[in-house]
């Protein structure tokens, strides 16, 4: 069957890199790439890109149905440090949001929905190593209170309605394409991006403060692979899933190891007591087992990659 993809928040970290592979495999022009600000133009350029709103819900089904859309991957969200400056609207985009898509996929029978929730959907009183997916759900961030509750939401949709809505818990995404917006492990991509243009970073969280990674490049794979899995042999809808932990000293350490003269100091603001609410590392065997789940990058991995293409994009000789 020809899919019909719709991709929402296309323009953010994770939306830009996964539109354009959707791109490659299923065709540009059954691949739409829509968010609320203007498109960038590596999106622009390959294939249709359309202004959406998640939280009307007449321009989500406006667009699913006059596109006959099939699969949608739904990423618009307000991420955790962001969401904390503004839970209202946090509240508002990724409940809401997830609401008009769940409902219009149950309507307009999409096939399939496939929404990221985050390790932001643990909380303080979770258990900090090797955390399981069924587990305490107790966060006492807004983001993470959404990600819980559009967690179960996927899951009713699924057993009241048939919607194929399936997610995964996402730990700090590192990227080099386009930055990230408003997450507290944003210092983990903040630090590459400082080093490699040769100025000093000062990191919001402390040097030991240790979290889950992963490497875009997994990241994509681990979207397109649970979207692509047997359904029979899924006994859970969301999943964890993890490539390796590190404290923000590692991940500097790790920079400089590779640019000697990068200097890093730790300043910690608000965002410190979100990433101490989060587990320190995942157990992901349920993701491995049910479909396979296998990430390629540790962090010596990604540095090398995230440092030479930080440089290609600069223009500097690598
Ligand atoms: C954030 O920091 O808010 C996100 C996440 C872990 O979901 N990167």
């Amino acid at each position: 069957m020809k899919e019909r993809i719709l991709v929402t928040g296309s323009y953010g970290q994770i939306g830009t890199e996964l539109t354009l592979q959707l791109r490659q495999i299923h065709g540009a022009n059954n691949v739409i790439a829509t968010d609320i600000t203007p498109a960038p133009e590596a999106l622009e350029q390959t294939g249709p890109t359309r202004y959406l709103d998640v939280t009307d819900p007449r321009q989500v089904t406006a667009l699913v149905v006059e596109n006959k859309i099939t699969t949608i991957y739904h990423l618009a969200a307000i991420l955790s440090g962001n969401g904390e400056l503004n839970p209202q609207q946090c509240w508002n985009v990724n409940m809401n949001g997830l609401y008009n898509i769940l409902e219009t996929a149950r309507r307009w029978k999409v096939r399939q929905v496939i929404t990221p929730s985050s390790i932001a959907a643990f909380g303080p009183d979770t258990p900090k190593e090797h955390t399981p997916i069924d587990t305490i759900l107790r966060p006492t961030t807004m983001y993470g209170i959404t990600k819980v509750a559009g967690e179960l939401l996927n899951e009713y949709y699924n057993q009241k309605y048939g919607v194929d809505a399936r997610s995964l818990r996402f730990p700090g995404i590192v990227s080099h394409e386009t930055e990230p917006g408003g997450g507290t492990t944003d210092y983990a991509v903040d630090v590459y991006v400082k080093a490699v243009a040769g100025e000093p970073y000062d990191c919001f969280v402390t040097e030991n403060t240790t979290l889950p990674f992963l490497y875009m490049p997994d990241a994509l794979n681990a979207l397109l692979e649970l979207a692509a899995a047997d359904e029979s042999k899924l006994i859970h809808r969301t999943f964890n899933i993890t490539g390796f932990s590190a404290s923000a000293g590692e991940i500097a350490n790790s920079v400089k190891a590779r640019i000697p003269s990068f200097e890093c100091r730790f300043i910690p603001d608000f965002r410190q007591i979100i990433a101490e609410s989060w587990p320190r590392s995942i157990d992901d065997q349920d993701a491995r087992q049910e479909w396979g789940w296998k990430p390629s990058f540790n962090l010596d991995a990604m540095s090398d990659d995230m440092i030479s293409k930080l440089k290609e994009k600069n223009g500097a000789v690598a």
